[in-house]
């Protein structure tokens, strides 16, 4: 079986629901001082995956920012070394969406190279406060090159389990090129 160790980076507006989805999808959390100086968590999760007749070991490693954003060497730190991203907007306010672009450039201006991400537009469950089409977020998902896009939930789990594997499948893929 072959091991692998990804650092996914998790990005987007503030309040869209990155902690929360991390914590629908992870088991373990360490490091809690590191943490609370830098204003990074950093939160891991052990899978298996077969693909193509291979089994994989994998240990996903979340990192997620907490209020230190607008810190540009923070952010520097935060991106480096990341084998894929996790870009969430919060489906029921349009300023997180319009937001996704400028979190990808940044990330990328950052990393000088592409990395493989999905998109997803989360709190689905808030149907009656949606603002944000599933067509606009599959448009925008297109438009930026995403693997992947899913409107999910991170209150019901509603697909928080399939983008995160599809997440660990792409990473595999450009690892084992
Ligand atoms: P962030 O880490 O991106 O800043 P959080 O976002 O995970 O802290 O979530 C911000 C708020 O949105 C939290 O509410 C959280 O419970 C809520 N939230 C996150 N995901 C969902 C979702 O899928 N559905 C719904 N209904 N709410 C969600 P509070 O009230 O604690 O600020
Ligand atoms: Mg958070």
């Amino acid at each position: 079986m072959r091991s692998y160790n990804f650092k996914i980076v998790v990005i987007g507006d503030s309040g869209v629901g990155k902690t929360s989805l991390i914590n629908q999808f992870i088991s373990k959390k360490f490091d809690k001082d590191y943490i609370s100086t830098i204003g990074v968590n950093i939160l891991l999760k052990d899978i298996e995956l077969e693909k193509d007749q291979e089994k994989y070991k994998i240990q996903m490693m979340f990192w997620d920012i907490g209020g230190q954003e607008k810190y540009t060497n923070v952010r520097h730190m935060f991106y480096r070394g990341a084998n894929g991203a996790i870009v969430v907007y919060d489906l029921t306010r349009p300023v997180t969406f319009n937001a996704v672009p400028i979190f990808l450039k940044d990330l990328e201006d950052t990393l000088q190279k592409k990395v493989p991400f999905i998109l997803l537009g989360n709190k689905v469950d808030l149907s009656d406060m949606r603002h944000i089409t599933q067509e606009e977020g599959n448009n925008l998902g297109e438009t930026t090159g995403s693997l992947a896009f899913f409107e999910t939930s991170a209150k019901t789990g509603e697909k928080v389990e399939d983008s995160f594997r599809i997440i660990a499948e792409a990473c595999i893929k450009v690892a084992s090129k």
